[in-house]
């Protein structure tokens, strides 16, 4: 008997216990712009999606899309600059945004997995009010805090068999308003409000890293939050886990920070002893 396929049996064996733990389980899934990479590495991860899906968990992908927006305005020639990890948004800003998250990017994402077999359905923050925000900071222009989520169109979608690929943008609390909204914040609303199982945010970094440099597998809410204080944790990874402890807060079990670049990452997090990246939970 071929080696290869021994070892192929045993791994898909040894994921009957995580299969059978998930079975039911939300799990939203941030995919960020940097995560995306090129078109294997997208059709690979609409395979783990398809079959997380196929195994019974509910997917719910969220997406970013930054370096994709600069792209575009780049060719338009609209200058912007971040805040604080945020994009400061004009009325401008704003409609390039929206095309390129809820179009380009979205459609891409939608159109991967259902070429993997799955039923995908794209969305943005805007359906069914699906997520309404008011101006996060005066200073950041057309930023979106989510202040109500409408996460009922979502179930509908997963228990009619269909995986929800959800694009940042949001309604305002005033008639047609147009928000833009950090990809990892709409995940966490989302997250919370589903009281998802899991909340996996895939980047490309490694994970949260201690004041060595090592990557920490597990972490409590009160260690992330000693690391932010004392700047272990700082930069583009500030906003994720302050996300994470807001997800947590509302009553996500747990949240995983992982490197989307590994091929099939999410699978080694659910369905692997080891795990991947940091899970923070209480
Ligand atoms: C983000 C939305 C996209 C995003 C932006 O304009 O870039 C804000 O900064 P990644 O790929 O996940 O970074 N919005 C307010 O979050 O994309």
């Amino acid at each position: 008997m071929d080696r290869d396929f021994v070892t192929t049996a045993r791994t898909l064996s040894e994921a009957l216990p995580y299969m059978q733990r998930y079975a039911g389980a939300v799990v939203v899934v941030k995919f960020g712009g940097n995560a995306m990479g090129d078109d294997d590495a997208m059709s690979e991860f609409a395979r783990d999606i398809v079959l997380m899906k196929q195994v019974g968990i509910h997917p719910v992908v969220v997406h970013g899309g930054g370096p994709m927006i600069n792209e575009l305005l780049g060719r338009l020639g609209i200058e912007s600059h971040f805040v604080r990890g945020k994009r400061v948004t004009t009325k401008e800003t704003v409609q390039v945004v929206e095309m390129v998250l809820a179009g380009l990017v979205n459609k891409r994402i939608v159109q991967a997995i259902n070429d993997a077999g799955g039923r995908a359905i794209g969305i943005s923050g805007k359906d069914d009010d699906l997520m309404v925000c008011e101006a996060d900071d005066p200073e950041l222009g057309f930023v979106g805090r989510p202040v109500e989520m409408n996460v009922q169109i979502i179930r509908d979608l997963y228990t009619a068999g269909l995986i929800p690929v959800i694009a940042p943008v949001a309604t305002g609390m005033a008639d047609n308003e147009t928000f833009n909204v950090n990809g990892d914040t709409a995940a966490g609303a989302i997250a919370g409000a589903l009281q998802a199982d899991r909340l996996l945010l895939l980047t490309d970094v490694a994970g949260v890293k201690d004041g060595s440099g090592q990557v920490l597998t597990q972490i409590h809410p009160d260690q992330v939050r000693a690391m932010i204080a004392d700047g272990t944790i700082a930069g583009g990874m500030i906003p994720k886990t302050e996300t994470a402890l807001e997800a947590l807060a509302q009553g996500v079990r747990a949240v995983v920070i992982l490197d989307g670049r590994v091929p099939h990452a999410a699978l080694l997090e659910l369905f692997t002893e080891q795990g991947a990246g940091s899970l923070i939970r209480s």
